[in-house]
């Protein structure tokens, strides 16, 4: 409980710096925290008021994320946290145009894959709008195309029983005398295989931009934007997550955020 609040009151902190950069940036704040609806705010007070399972029972995991028409997109996508990252293997990529770059899928799969841009451009697209929510306080609403995980799933043929998909990506967001910590994510089946969950590749109309994530960056449209794991490198069907990084699932989640971060 104690570690609850703390990470809450520094979410709070963090969100108020948010704002004041979001607005610096140009990049429309849809409304202020201390307004009854706002997102962020809501999910601060879920974490409060609700135990994760018990937010787990409430909420229809499967329902719809609301989504937007084209005369919605007010701005482009605000790149935030890694924008460009200059982890050498990423560099190589840039300087090919990511013609060499494979999604690779492993892991409690029964067939694993090494995927081309060309591949994933080749399975079904899904195309949305909608809104990423950053924990830091803003919105924005975009156009996002891509492949639903759940065919890339299908295709590797998920063993009976995995619980969870790894994300991890090629950007290191920590800079330490340790050789810094590369962004990663965690994600439970359902999210995975939620409709609207889907590997990016396309944003705006445009092929998805570095800033951005590209070659490829998931989109779990249920959740903040931290879930959201961007220069995806690799994706691994695993069943627990507690020897990872501090072991909380994903780079935020080990400094403090919640694993699930429904909005
Ligand atoms: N690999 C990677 N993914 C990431 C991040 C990051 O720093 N590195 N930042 C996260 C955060 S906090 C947000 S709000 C979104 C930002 O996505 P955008 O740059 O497209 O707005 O990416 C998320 N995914
Ligand atoms: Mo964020």
């Amino acid at each position: 409980m104690t570690r609850k609040i703390l990470t809450r009151r520094r979410a709070l902190r963090l969100a108020g710096a948010g704002l004041a950069t979001a607005s610096m940036s140009g990049c429309k704040v849809l409304d202020s925290l201390s307004d009854l609806g706002n997102p962020v705010r809501q999910y601060m007070e879920r974490a409060n008021q609700l135990t994760f399972a018990a937010q787990r029972g409430l909420l229809d995991r499967d329902a719809l994320a609301r989504e937007f028409t084209a005369s919605d997109i007010r701005q482009p996508q605000r790149p935030n946290g890694v924008t460009n990252p200059q982890d050498a293997a990423y560099l190589e990529h840039v300087s090919t145009d990511f013609a060499n770059y494979r999604l690779v899928v492993s892991g409690r799969v029964a067939r694993p894959q090494s995927l081309s841009l060309a591949d994933l451009h080749a399975m079904p697209a899904r195309r949305q709008i909608t809104r990423h929510d950053c924990v830091e306080g803003w919105s924005c609403i975009a156009q996002w195309t891509g492949v639903p995980l759940s065919e890339v799933l299908t295709r590797a043929g998920v063993e009976a029983g995995a619980k969870y998909i790894m994300l991890h990506c090629f950007d290191t967001i920590e800079r330490s005398l340790s050789g810094g910590v590369k962004y990663y994510e965690t994600i439970d089946m359902v999210d995975a295989m939620h409709a609207q969950t889907i590997l990016a590749y396309g944003m705006n109309g445009a092929t998805l931009p570095v800033p951005n994530g590209a070659p490829l960056r998931l989109r779990v449209e249920r959740q903040l934007g931290y879930k959201m794991a961007k220069y995806i490198r690799a994706i691994e069907v695993i069943d627990d997550f507690s020897a990872i990084g501090r072991g909380r699932g994903g780079y935020w989640e080990d400094r403090g955020y919640e694993w699930y971060a429904g909005i």
